[in-house]
């Protein structure tokens, strides 16, 4: 009798976990698309965190524990006059993205976690700076999140631009949950939008509430890693770490409250839910969801004809089981999931190059180029 029960619990859970799961029961595939191979363009790199390419196919490259790297016709050169960077836990130098008119301004920005500010420990920051004979000049500091904080996790942080040249930038809420998270008036567990100089937007959703973080754009976002523009709608996509499981892709709107700590699809490893609801009224849903947690790092969206079926994608790393995960997209929607590259490592950022081809950060290896098989 105590058998069957177990049984008809297990069967009663299974049924609540699949009714919940619809959108992440897309399974990943293995590749049956096209054959590629894959060439380590740059190696011995320990945790390389974010790629941005120069209009002259080379490539500037973070590394977690502080440096810059500018890697050129097979060289690599340490730029120097980078910030000093906090190095602990998830933070370090993360994100990198060059100004969409970079190359009339030479504009650089980057995310680092900084001890500045307010108290004890860290949190993130985001400067601009030019390259000059490979030194960082005209540094400006746009954003630093206070106060700082000796925990480990969750600093996010990736950077965008939009078709109208405002610059967001993601943080996470620093293992805060819900106080960080759900808090307008404190930094973390956020996207933010700004000018290209810093200068906060007039019509920033939270200007004129009392106390708020003006650069706020949305909130409730736990560990935002992935932040892209959608190059055939111009939307702002993101994706962020869940708990166990839940880990989402969401499309940005301002003033939107993205649910994080109140609502989750991420469930405990024995499978019982991680929270009572996954949906509330004033939050939103997530575009789609992974159960279980890949850990996704980095977004690219393929533009190029280089990958026969491969243009329009999205490609996500996974850092937990080691892959680039391919989601094709129809009408909006992830219709299919297939992994690419297995067992590389663990995935920290992918882009696309001005050459049309998909170049993957990869820790304790570097940056894999993919070369399709004709
Ligand atoms: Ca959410």
């Amino acid at each position: 009798m105590k058998h069957f029960h177990f049984v008809l619990t297990l069967i009663l859970m299974s049924f609540y976990a699949c009714a919940q799961q619809t959108e992440s029961a897309v399974k990943a595939e293995n590749p049956t698309t096209i054959s590629y191979t894959t060439e380590l363009v740059v190696s011995d790199m320990n945790i390389p965190w974010g790629i941005a390419f120069l209009p002259d196919g080379s490539m500037l490259i973070t590394e977690k524990a502080g440096e810059l790297i500018h890697f050129k016709n097979g060289k690599k050169t340490l730029i120097e006059g980078v910030p000093e960077v906090y190095v602990r836990g998830q933070g370090g130098f993360m994100g990198i993205k060059l100004h969409p008119n970079y190359e009339e301004n030479g504009w650089i920005y980057f995310s680092y976690a900084s001890a500045e500010g307010e108290g004890d420990g860290g949190n993130t920051a985001i400067m601009r700076a030019k390259l000059k004979d490979n030194t960082l000049v005209e540094k400006q500091q746009l954003y630093k999140a206070n106060p700082n904080s000796k925990k480990g996790q969750h600093f996010g942080s990736r950077i965008a631009f939009d078709n109208d040249g405002y610059l967001y930038f993601s943080i996470g809420e620093r293992g805060e949950g819900s106080l960080n998270a759900q808090d307008i008036t404190r930094d973390c567990g956020k996207i933010y939008r700004l000018h290209d100089d810093g200068k906060i937007p007039e019509d920033n959703p939270f200007v004129d509430v009392a106390n708020a973080k003006k650069a706020i754009y949305c909130y409730g976002n736990r560990n935002p890693q992935g932040l892209i523009k959608n190059p055939e709608t111009g939307e702002i996509w993101e994706h962020e770490h869940g708990p166990q499981g839940g880990d989402e892709i969401n499309i940005i709107q301002k003033g939107k409250n993205y649910g994080w700590q109140v609502i989750s699809y991420g469930i405990n490893y024995d499978g019982t839910p991680f929270t009572d609801i996954t949906e509330k009224e004033g939050m939103e849903q997530p575009l789609f969801y992974w159960v279980p947690s890949i850990a996704p790092s980095g977004i690219a969206f393929v533009t190029s004809n280089k990958y026969p079926n491969w243009k329009g994608n999205l490609l996500v790393g996974s850092l937990k089981f080691e892959y680039l995960e391919r989601l094709v997209l129809e009408n909006g929607k992830i219709v299919k999931r297939e992994k690419l590259l297995e067992k590389v490592g663990r995935v920290r950022d992918v882009a696309e190059g001005p050459d049309g081809f998909i170049y993957v950060a990869v820790e304790g290896k570097g940056i894999v180029k993919i070369i399709p098989k004709n």
